[in-house]
């Protein structure tokens, strides 16, 4: 308890002066002055915006212009709330049921860490990031850049699994995954369990992963073991992965049949409509926001190309009128991974609109507007995720 007060008072006395005032006076709570849930209590709450005890997202002034984000301020998204963290005291121990195989079983983690071993850096993105830039004001999270983190997932490749366990069995189509949160005795199983399918093209990627950033996999973000499945949404990248089947249909969950599908606004979701899998061409300006001194100025961000390999991006400080081409910055950590990008450029006095657009390896380019769909998924629209700057 005492640790909840401390956590909350930290983070009044990091916020702006208005949302302290605020509080102090009992009047309004806003979305600011939530405080971090105990189960990512390790996380840093200035860096952080609290939409719920489910949804937190890393605030766009905290990303720095590190690649990798830590995960003490890398977003969080729970459909269902965390298991007990009592799965996470002897990692080892925890069974995944491998399905769908010549010889299905049960594995350990322990024992899935003597099959194999890869690393791989990805963009780790909510489907529903850049939600709140949507004219028809989707309903769900109003997520704005930061439901986004660049990060190191350890583990094995599925691939070497199936291939022990004699490989596929015939006619499988899909790769699902289900979530081992526990299911309320009240809910219908399948209208509330993270089970979701990818389509089998893509077993030579994932992985079953027990390392985030080179630790263990914290509870908050899917410890013991979860399901990677580079250059495809966060929904896809299972949590607490309990069983692990390749499949001849799509799963019968509701998450996957009638949620995260891309549909014109106004319809009604259903399998009809294409599944939210990969991502598109996307990068956001992190620097300078709100307001910057005139002169010399180092405008940074981060691109990636989600299910390709990114490209190149470009930069504009007068709101899409004119281009110039920015340098990536460190390490390509790989096709799956965002690259930190920077332009050196002069900034005279006034209100500048700072946008940057990303091509990918096949020639796709960030639109300036994005496809309108029902849920407010996959926004990758450049304008709206330009900042306004005051230069003085
Ligand atoms: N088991 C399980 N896996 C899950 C979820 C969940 O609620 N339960 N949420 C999904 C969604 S919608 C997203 S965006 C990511 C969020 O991952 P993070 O919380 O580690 O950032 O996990 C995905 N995997
Ligand atoms: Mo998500």
């Amino acid at each position: 308890m005492t640790e909840k007060i401390d956590l909350r008072r930290r983070y009044l006395l990091a916020g702006t002066a208005a949302a302290t005032g605020l509080a102090v006076s009992g009047v309004t709570v806003s979305a600011q002055d939530k405080p971090l849930p105990d189960y990512v209590s390790f996380k840093k709450p200035d860096a952080l915006i609290v939409h719920s005890n489910n949804t937190i997202e890393t605030r766009r002034d905290a990303f720095g212009t590190s690649l990798i984000t830590p995960e003490d301020k890398l977003y969080i998204r729970n459909n269902v709330s965390p298991p007990d963290a009592s799965i996470v005291a002897d990692r080892d121990a925890w069974e995944v049921s491998i399905e769908g195989v010549a010889e299905p079983r049960a594995l350990t983690v322990g024992q899935l860490k003597s099959m194999g071993l890869d690393t791989v850096a990805m963009v780790l993105q909510c489907s529903g990031n850049g939600r709140a830039f949507f004219d028809h004001n989707p309903s769900g999270t109003q997520w704005k850049v930061g439901a986004a983190g660049n990060v190191i997932w350890t583990g094995v490749p599925l691939r070497k699994v199936v291939d022990a366990l004699g490989g596929p069995a015939e006619g499988m189509k899909f790769i699902t995954g289900t979530g081992g949160e526990t299911i309320p005795a009240d809910l219908k199983e399948r209208d509330v369990v993270v089970e979701r399918s990818v389509p089998i093209d893509v077993l030579d990627t994932v992985l079953l992963a027990w390392d985030l950033n080179g630790e263990p996999v914290s509870l908050a973000h899917g410890g013991p073991l979860r399901m990677i499945v580079p250059g495809y949404t966060g929904v896809n990248n299972v949590k607490y992965l309990k069983r692990l089947a390749l499949t001849a249909q799509e799963s019968d969950a509701r998450i996957q049949q009638s949620r995260y599908r891309l549909l014109p606004v106004g319809e009604k979701a259903g399998p009809q409509h294409p599944s939210v899998w990969a991502m598109p061409v996307k990068s956001f300006v992190t620097a300078p926001l709100d307001v910057a001194r005139a002169g010399a100025v180092q405008v940074t961000g981060f691109a990636f190309g989600g299910i390709n390999p990114v490209q190149s991006v470009e930069v504009s400080t007068d709101g899409g009128k004119n281009w110039q081409k920015a340098e990536f910055i460190g390490p390509d950590l790989g096709r799956y991974a965002w690259r930190s990008f920077a332009l050196s450029t002069d900034l005279q006095p006034g209100t500048h609109l700072i946008v940057s657009r990303a091509t990918d390896s096949e020639g796709n380019v960030q639109p300036e507007e994005p496809e309108p769909n029902n849920s407010g998924y996959n926004h990758n629209g450049w304008r709206d995720h330009g900042v306004e700057v005051a230069v003085s």
